[in-house]
């Protein structure tokens, strides 16, 4: 095969890789947590790399980051205190602060080093973080939210994968602590990795979630840079249905998400409803 220049690549599964053709580095460091690189590829514009593991792209970002935040966010009837756990780069709180009933928006980031390059090399996606209703703390999401009673309307998990410093934020325990952190309309949304290759996880954490919300749904988009190009949230709901929504006169600016693909997102092949319900 002919792959002249610089490429970047991801074990995406021990059988599958994903290739990015680069332009350029752009910065490379290590932090006390991970190893960060942010990268100008030729397909999907810059790009940020933890662990060797593509966390956003330009090119995709929105597919994503519009799914995570609009989907509760429109399920919530008045959203006015977000937490984002994880999700440094500032993507997430882009999408949040377009709401003008948010009141506070809330990052706890364990790793100051990203939002400090996504505050210098990837604007497109930080520049949410300079609304002055967004507080930034640098801490372990884990304990942040075990401290936090009925505090947030919506608590979005923007995580890396659920290995290492993530794993716990997958766990039972951090489920029941969301649960307590959450007013009592609240929300929780939390990435959940691939429908065709993390099966036993989405099993897992609906079954647990099940347990702890009224409600809990599953939902999918497409985000080609993340292993097989599909991608999975879980929702855990006090009160409101996202099934339920009525979008009215309450649509943000948005590039990916619109009223039909929220609904149409929670349609689920009959292949994955049926390993959820195994569980
Ligand atoms: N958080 C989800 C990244 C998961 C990517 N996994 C992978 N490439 N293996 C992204 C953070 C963006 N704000």
């Amino acid at each position: 095969m002919g792959m002249e220049g610089i490429w970047f690549t991801e074990l995406e599964t021990p059988g599958l890789v994903l290739g990015l053709k680069l332009k350029k580095v752009i910065h490379q460091e290590k932090t006390s947590y991970q190893s960060l690189a942010i990268v100008e590829t030729e397909v999907y514009g810059k790009a940020l790399i933890l662990d060797e593991t593509v966390q956003t792209t330009l090119g995709d970002e929105y597919f994503y980051h519009e799914m995570i935040v609009h989907v509760p966010l429109h399920t919530h009837p008045f959203p006015q205190r977000i937490l984002v756990i994880g999700g440094g780069d500032g993507g997430s709180i882009r999408e949040v602060v377009k709401y003008p009933q948010v009141k506070e928006a809330v990052l706890v980031e364990i790793d100051e080093r990203v939002v400090v390059n996504a505050l210098e090399h990837l604007p497109e996606l930080s520049s949410g973080l300079k609304d002055p209703r967004v507080k930034i703390v640098f801490a372990d999401g884990i304990s942040y939210v075990a401290e936090q009673e009925e505090a947030f309307d919506v608590i979005i998990v923007d995580s890396t994968d659920p290995i290492g410093p993530a794993a716990g934020l997958f766990s039972p325990e951090f489920y029941r602590n969301v649960f307590k952190a959450l007013a009592p309309e609240g929300i929780f949304v939390s990435q959940t990795g691939s429908p065709l290759f993390a099966q036993e996880l989405l099993k897992k954490i609906h079954k647990e979630l099940r347990t702890i919300f009224p409600i809990t749904r599953l939902y999918l988009t497409t985000v080609p840079t993340y292993p097989g190009g599909w991608w999975s949230f879980t929702l855990g709901s006090k009160k409101h249905d996202p099934l339920e929504v009525n979008h009215g006169q309450s649509r943000v600016p948005t590039r990916f998400y619109t009223p039909a693909i929220h609904r149409g997102a929670f349609n689920l092949p009959p292949f994955i409803k049926e390993f959820l319900n195994e569980g």
